[in-house]
């Protein structure tokens, strides 16, 4: 079911005012995940605690450039025609272990609380960038959606498929770049769904019309081009099963900085 636009801004409150970080240290799935930790910096992460805050920085260090890197013009005609649009007709698509199903309009996330962030992302090929990215916060949206039992990983899929691959099984085929989070990371405050690069839209470099910010992770975990969001119990029915694009190619899930 695909939640009208009025009733999401009724529920949305409403889960806020359930403020949910408790409801999260009480669920059984949650615990494991935090008890599982795969990865000796996602220990150590959360160690130092699950609401560890990435270093933010000062309007004064933004850099004068924020390189772009893997794809910069997502080829596919549907993303083309969302941006010919002006994104009018995009919708974030929420689905998979949710009570609710929700689409949600570029108006709708900026309609929500926003959070602003100067953080420092740290691509693999050896450069960085200090940005300022704004957004809703990931987490009251999920509360909105309703995580079912088994929720364990949240999935972003995106609208371009990297490396010039070719495009024929949609949001799901091969060369289609996608990313996911565990739950710790989700309702992490500094979890956001950025709409803009130092108070700019997004440009379609940087993935436009919304990317992801995981602020403790790599920039391969920043998903751009953000199309649906999939709740799910198991990383096994998405690209090659291993949480990402790069992941299925031998990157690390966990990608602590
Ligand atoms: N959809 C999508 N997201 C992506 C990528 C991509 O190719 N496609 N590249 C990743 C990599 S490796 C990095 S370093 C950052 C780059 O983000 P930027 O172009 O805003 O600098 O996006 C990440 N997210
Ligand atoms: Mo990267």
């Amino acid at each position: 079911m695909i939640l009208p636009r009025r009733q999401l801004l009724t529920a949305l409150p409403a889960s806020l005012a359930l403020a949910g970080c408790d409801a999260l240290t009480r669920n059984p799935t949650a615990q494991a995940v935090i008890k599982s930790g795969e990865q000796a910096t996602q220990r150590w992460q959360r160690l130092v605690g699950r609401d560890g805050l990435a270093r933010e920085f000062s309007a004064a260090d933004i850099s004068p450039v924020f390189k772009a890197n893997g794809t910069k013009l997502p080829t596919n005609p549907e993303w083309q025609a969302l941006a010919a649009g002006g994104f009018a007709d995009w919708r974030l698509q929420v689905t998979g272990l949710v009570s609710r199903e929700l689409s949600l309009s570029l108006a709708d996330l900026k309609r929500l609380p926003q959070r602003s962030q100067i953080t420092r992302h740290d691509c693999v090929e050896g450069w960085s960038a200090i940005g300022q990215w704004t957004g809703p916060q990931l987490a009251p949206i999920l509360k909105a959606a309703g995580l079912r039992d088994g929720a364990r990983y949240i999935v972003f899929l995106c609208a371009d498929d990297y490396g010039g691959e070719a495009s024929k099984g949609g949001l799901q085929s091969k060369s289609r770049y996608y990313e996911s989070i565990d739950l710790v990371d989700a309702f992490h405050p500094q979890t956001i769904l950025a709409h803009s690069l130092n108070n700019q839209p997004l440009d379609t470099a940087h993935g436009a019309p919304i990317r992801l910010r995981v602020e403790r992770q790599l920039g391969y975990k920043q998903a751009k081009y953000l199309m649906r969001i999939v709740v799910a119990d198991s990383l096994a029915p998405f690209g090659q099963g291993k949480g990402g694009y790069w992941p299925d190619r031998g990157y690390e899930w966990y990608a602590g900085t």
